[in-house]
């Protein structure tokens, strides 16, 4: 990975090789943090974050499933993050929140453990290669099922959570596919390891209903907003295996995936084998909503105040 100078960590910013925890974190045994992944962009009004309320609004959420208390609000963290990418002079950059247990206790009973709380930044290219979000990935429907609602908490993003997502994604990178698309434990289509799915038919969007195991995606809602704008309509609905394969065109959405066309699953292509109209579309749209260009939802950014003891030189 690339690195940066600093690292946010529990109200400090520190040098990025400082920022460590004990080998007895509970998280790091135990899986028991909560994250977010975010992205500033470098748009038309400078540096800016996209949608970034509403990621640390779902951090805190993700926390309070987890009965965890960030002892910093989500105020405190955007300006924390803010203030971070100019410390670190980033134009553009990804953007990981994490709270996680930290050390004190050990066992299953992470309620007395105190609460780490860091935030990281650093440049990150395309997540699925830049050939794939051209000309779109080929997947693989896993044999690992996305976790159900019974065993775990498909709304919030807890890092132990993660160990599914992870038997996936190395399942299909080591069968020769880019990204693993999992189904529910009902069989039906839930999302990928890393990415929400939508499935174009017919003219319309197609997305699996929030009952699918899916994390409620915050790419998946500007999908929603910008098919609105476009006059297209979005059906949230169960999406049977044999659906993908017959689909116009599929696609996938994440922070760091953005807007990926999928071009082909277990082999067979999707529509015409190329990224299609609809899916180009949003793409586009996807582009000019998190760079502020085309007028509108420039409320989706928060410009990065890089003159605010900004000059990374100050730092
Ligand atoms: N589902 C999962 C399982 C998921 O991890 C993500 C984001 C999404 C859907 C899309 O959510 P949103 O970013 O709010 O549209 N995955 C993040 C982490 C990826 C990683 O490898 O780490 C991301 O895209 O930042």
């Amino acid at each position: 990975m690339e690195q940066a100078e600093f690292i946010w960590m529990n109200g400090e910013f520190l040098p990025w090789g400082e920022a460590k925890v004990h080998v007895l974190t509970h998280g790091l045994h135990y899986g028991t943090g909560v994250f977010e992944g975010i992205r500033a962009y470098d748009g038309e009004m400078g540096t800016a974050v996209f949608r970034h309320r509403e990621h640390l609004e779902r951090l805190h959420q993700s926390a309070n499933l987890y009965h965890m208390e960030i002892p910093y609000s989500v105020e405190e963290m955007r300006s924390a993050t803010l203030e971070l990418i100019a410390r670190n002079g980033l134009s553009h950059c990804y953007i990981r929140p994490l709270a996680t247990r930290g050390y004190g206790v050990m066992g299953l009973n992470p309620l007395e453990a105190p609460v780490d709380t860091i935030i990281a930044v650093w440049p990150w290219g395309s997540y699925l290669g830049d050939d794939g979000k051209t000309n779109g990935i080929r997947a693989k429907i896993s044999s690992w099922r996305r976790f159900s609602a019974d065993a775990l908490i498909p709304h919030a993003k807890a890092s132990g959570q993660y160990l599914n997502s992870v038997l996936a994604k190395v399942e299909s990178v080591k069968a020769g596919y880019d990204e693993a698309i999992m189904l529910d434990g009902d069989g039906v289509v839930s999302e990928g390891s890393g990415e929400n799915i939508f499935v174009v038919r017919d003219g319309r969007l197609i997305e699996p209903p929030q009952t699918a195991s899916v994390l409620d995606g915050i790419s998946r809602r500007t999908i929603h907003a910008l098919a609105a704008d476009a006059g297209i309509e979005v059906v949230s609905r169960n999406i049977a295996r044999a659906e993908l394969y017959l689909a116009d065109e599929v696609f996938l959405t994440g922070t760091a995936a953005e807007v990926v066309p999928v071009r082909e699953i277990d082999d067979r292509p999707i529509g015409s084998g190329k990224p299609g109209p609809i899916t180009i579309q949003l793409q586009k749209m996807y582009d000019d909503a998190v760079n502020g260009r085309g007028g509108r939802h420039h409320d989706w950014l928060d410009p990065v105040p890089m003159s605010a003891g900004a000059d990374p030189g100050d730092a």
